[in-house]
Protein backbone atom coordinates (compact mmCIF):
# COMPACT_ATOMS: atom_id res chain seq x y z
CA UNK A 1 0.00 0.00 0.00
CA UNK A 2 2.75 2.57 1.14
CA UNK A 3 4.90 1.60 -2.19
CA UNK A 4 1.84 2.55 -4.26
CA UNK A 5 1.53 6.40 -2.49
CA UNK A 6 5.03 6.88 -3.21
CA UNK A 7 4.70 5.74 -6.89
CA UNK A 8 1.86 7.56 -7.30
CA UNK A 9 4.17 10.57 -5.55
CA UNK A 10 6.80 10.11 -7.97
CA UNK A 11 4.83 9.99 -10.98
CA UNK A 12 3.03 12.96 -10.29
CA UNK A 13 6.56 14.76 -9.40
CA UNK A 14 7.77 13.89 -13.10
CA UNK A 15 4.48 15.30 -14.26
CA UNK A 16 4.99 18.13 -13.01
CA UNK A 17 8.48 18.72 -14.04
CA UNK A 18 7.94 18.09 -17.17
CA UNK A 19 4.84 20.41 -17.38
CA UNK A 20 7.51 23.23 -16.55
CA UNK A 21 10.09 22.23 -18.55
CA UNK A 22 12.41 22.94 -16.44
CA UNK A 23 14.33 20.10 -14.15
CA UNK A 24 15.62 22.55 -11.28
CA UNK A 25 14.10 24.07 -8.75
CA UNK A 26 14.66 27.48 -9.72
CA UNK A 27 12.57 30.11 -10.60
CA UNK A 28 12.46 29.76 -14.63
CA UNK A 29 12.39 33.14 -15.94
CA UNK A 30 14.44 35.85 -14.81
CA UNK A 31 12.95 39.28 -13.44
CA UNK A 32 13.59 41.05 -16.13
CA UNK A 33 12.05 37.96 -18.44
CA UNK A 34 8.98 38.42 -16.03
CA UNK A 35 8.47 42.20 -16.73
CA UNK A 36 8.87 42.24 -20.13
CA UNK A 37 6.11 39.53 -20.29
CA UNK A 38 3.61 42.02 -17.80
CA UNK A 39 4.46 44.49 -20.09
CA UNK A 40 3.77 42.62 -23.27
CA UNK A 41 0.28 41.55 -22.36
CA UNK A 42 -1.11 44.75 -20.25
CA UNK A 43 -4.05 46.58 -22.04
CA UNK A 44 -2.79 49.97 -23.76
CA UNK A 45 -4.69 52.72 -22.21
CA UNK A 46 -8.60 52.27 -22.40
CA UNK A 47 -11.18 52.24 -25.01
CA UNK A 48 -13.86 54.63 -24.27
CA UNK A 49 -16.78 55.23 -27.20
CA UNK A 50 -18.66 58.05 -28.39
CA UNK A 51 -21.82 56.97 -27.30
CA UNK A 52 -20.66 56.09 -23.72
CA UNK A 53 -19.82 59.45 -23.67
CA UNK A 54 -22.93 60.60 -24.38
CA UNK A 55 -24.96 58.42 -22.09
CA UNK A 56 -23.01 59.52 -19.04
CA UNK A 57 -23.42 63.27 -20.00
CA UNK A 58 -27.36 62.91 -19.92
CA UNK A 59 -27.23 60.30 -16.66
CA UNK A 60 -25.79 63.07 -15.30
CA UNK A 61 -27.82 65.99 -16.73
CA UNK A 62 -30.98 64.75 -18.78
CA UNK A 63 -31.96 67.82 -19.71
CA UNK A 64 -28.91 68.84 -21.56
CA UNK A 65 -30.11 65.32 -24.44
CA UNK A 66 -33.85 65.95 -24.09
CA UNK A 67 -35.65 66.97 -27.54
CA UNK A 68 -38.15 69.51 -26.79
CA UNK A 69 -41.99 69.06 -27.63
CA UNK A 70 -43.41 71.49 -30.20
CA UNK A 71 -46.96 73.12 -30.59
CA UNK A 72 -49.30 70.77 -31.35
CA UNK A 73 -51.44 72.14 -34.26
CA UNK A 74 -55.26 72.43 -34.50
CA UNK A 75 -57.58 73.72 -31.49
CA UNK A 76 -58.14 69.48 -30.97
CA UNK A 77 -55.85 66.88 -29.99
CA UNK A 78 -56.17 62.93 -28.89
CA UNK A 79 -54.31 61.63 -26.15
CA UNK A 80 -54.37 57.49 -25.92
CA UNK A 81 -54.53 55.81 -22.64
CA UNK A 82 -52.49 52.61 -23.29
CA UNK A 83 -51.34 49.27 -21.74
CA UNK A 84 -48.04 49.89 -24.15
CA UNK A 85 -46.90 52.47 -26.13
CA UNK A 86 -43.30 53.51 -27.77
CA UNK A 87 -42.35 55.23 -24.38
CA UNK A 88 -43.13 51.82 -22.11
CA UNK A 89 -45.71 50.51 -20.14
CA UNK A 90 -49.02 51.70 -18.62
CA UNK A 91 -49.02 55.07 -20.44
CA UNK A 92 -50.49 58.04 -22.04
CA UNK A 93 -49.76 59.02 -25.64
CA UNK A 94 -48.68 61.35 -26.64
CA UNK A 95 -47.69 61.44 -23.00
CA UNK A 96 -46.23 65.37 -23.25
CA UNK A 97 -48.14 67.93 -25.42
CA UNK A 98 -48.11 71.61 -25.93
CA UNK A 99 -51.50 73.16 -26.55
CA UNK A 100 -52.82 76.89 -26.85
CA UNK A 101 -54.77 78.49 -24.49
CA UNK A 102 -58.74 77.17 -25.29
CA UNK A 103 -57.76 73.98 -27.04
CA UNK A 104 -59.36 70.60 -26.41
CA UNK A 105 -57.92 67.63 -24.91
CA UNK A 106 -59.99 64.03 -25.69
CA UNK A 107 -58.59 61.15 -23.79
CA UNK A 108 -59.36 58.05 -25.49
CA UNK A 109 -59.68 54.95 -23.46
CA UNK A 110 -57.97 52.53 -26.21
CA UNK A 111 -57.05 49.73 -23.84
CA UNK A 112 -59.06 49.22 -20.53
CA UNK A 113 -58.53 50.35 -16.84
CA UNK A 114 -57.27 53.46 -17.52
CA UNK A 115 -58.50 56.79 -16.37
CA UNK A 116 -57.04 60.67 -16.64
CA UNK A 117 -57.59 62.80 -13.30
CA UNK A 118 -55.42 65.97 -12.84
CA UNK A 119 -53.15 65.76 -9.64
CA UNK A 120 -54.22 68.85 -7.45
CA UNK A 121 -50.55 69.92 -6.74
CA UNK A 122 -50.01 70.25 -10.39
CA UNK A 123 -52.11 72.48 -12.06
CA UNK A 124 -52.09 76.23 -12.97
CA UNK A 125 -54.00 78.36 -10.15
CA UNK A 126 -57.22 78.98 -10.74
CA UNK A 127 -57.47 75.82 -13.30
CA UNK A 128 -60.47 73.29 -13.26
CA UNK A 129 -59.62 69.64 -12.38
CA UNK A 130 -60.75 66.59 -14.03
CA UNK A 131 -61.27 63.29 -13.33
CA UNK A 132 -62.54 60.93 -15.88
CA UNK A 133 -63.98 57.46 -14.50
CA UNK A 134 -62.52 54.02 -15.10
CA UNK A 135 -62.41 52.98 -19.44
CA UNK A 136 -64.18 56.19 -19.95
CA UNK A 137 -63.37 58.77 -23.12
CA UNK A 138 -63.73 62.13 -21.75
CA UNK A 139 -63.14 65.82 -22.93
CA UNK A 140 -61.91 69.01 -21.37
CA UNK A 141 -61.28 72.15 -22.68
CA UNK A 142 -57.93 73.97 -21.53
CA UNK A 143 -58.85 77.84 -20.77
CA UNK A 144 -56.14 78.57 -18.18
CA UNK A 145 -52.91 79.09 -19.20
CA UNK A 146 -50.19 76.68 -17.31
CA UNK A 147 -48.58 73.25 -17.19
CA UNK A 148 -51.21 70.02 -15.84
CA UNK A 149 -49.95 67.42 -14.85
CA UNK A 150 -53.04 64.51 -14.95
CA UNK A 151 -52.46 60.50 -14.09
CA UNK A 152 -54.36 57.21 -13.97
CA UNK A 153 -55.20 56.38 -10.80
CA UNK A 154 -54.83 52.45 -10.54
CA UNK A 155 -51.32 52.92 -12.30
CA UNK A 156 -50.30 56.16 -10.70
CA UNK A 157 -47.48 53.80 -8.63
CA UNK A 158 -46.18 52.69 -12.36
CA UNK A 159 -46.15 56.66 -12.84
CA UNK A 160 -48.87 56.46 -15.58
CA UNK A 161 -49.12 60.25 -16.13
CA UNK A 162 -49.07 62.67 -18.68
CA UNK A 163 -48.07 66.63 -18.81
CA UNK A 164 -49.96 69.12 -21.46
CA UNK A 165 -48.99 72.57 -21.60
CA UNK A 166 -51.43 75.88 -22.21
CA UNK A 167 -49.90 78.46 -24.09
CA UNK A 168 -47.08 79.50 -21.82
CA UNK A 169 -45.62 77.24 -18.81
CA UNK A 170 -46.45 79.70 -16.48
CA UNK A 171 -46.13 77.40 -13.17
CA UNK A 172 -43.47 75.22 -14.25
CA UNK A 173 -40.94 76.30 -11.01
CA UNK A 174 -43.78 74.83 -9.23
CA UNK A 175 -44.80 72.07 -11.02
CA UNK A 176 -41.13 70.57 -11.00
CA UNK A 177 -40.78 70.94 -7.43
CA UNK A 178 -44.34 69.34 -6.39
CA UNK A 179 -43.28 66.33 -9.06
CA UNK A 180 -40.01 66.00 -7.29
CA UNK A 181 -41.68 65.20 -4.23
CA UNK A 182 -44.35 63.43 -6.14
CA UNK A 183 -42.28 61.03 -7.99
CA UNK A 184 -41.97 59.56 -4.75
CA UNK A 185 -45.10 57.83 -5.12
CA UNK A 186 -43.91 55.80 -7.74
CA UNK A 187 -42.45 52.15 -7.57
CA UNK A 188 -41.61 52.07 -10.96
CA UNK A 189 -40.46 54.28 -14.21
CA UNK A 190 -39.36 56.55 -10.79
CA UNK A 191 -38.07 59.59 -13.77
CA UNK A 192 -40.49 59.68 -16.30
CA UNK A 193 -42.51 62.47 -14.65
CA UNK A 194 -39.16 64.45 -14.48
CA UNK A 195 -38.24 63.68 -17.67
CA UNK A 196 -41.77 64.65 -19.56
CA UNK A 197 -41.33 67.95 -17.63
CA UNK A 198 -37.87 68.32 -19.67
CA UNK A 199 -39.07 68.28 -22.54
CA UNK A 200 -41.47 71.71 -22.18
CU1 LIG B 1 -53.72 53.25 -16.32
Amino acid sequence: MSSRIVLLNNFVLLFFLAGCGFGGDKDPLTEKQKTMIAERIAPVGSVVKVEDLIQERSAVSPEMSVDKVALSQGNEHVVEMLNTGDGGNMIFDPAVIRVSKGDTIHFRAVDMSHNSATINSMIPPGAESWTGLMNQDISVVLDIEGVYVYQCDPHAMMAMVGVIQVGKAVNISEVKIAAEKYKSNFMLNAERLTGYLAQL
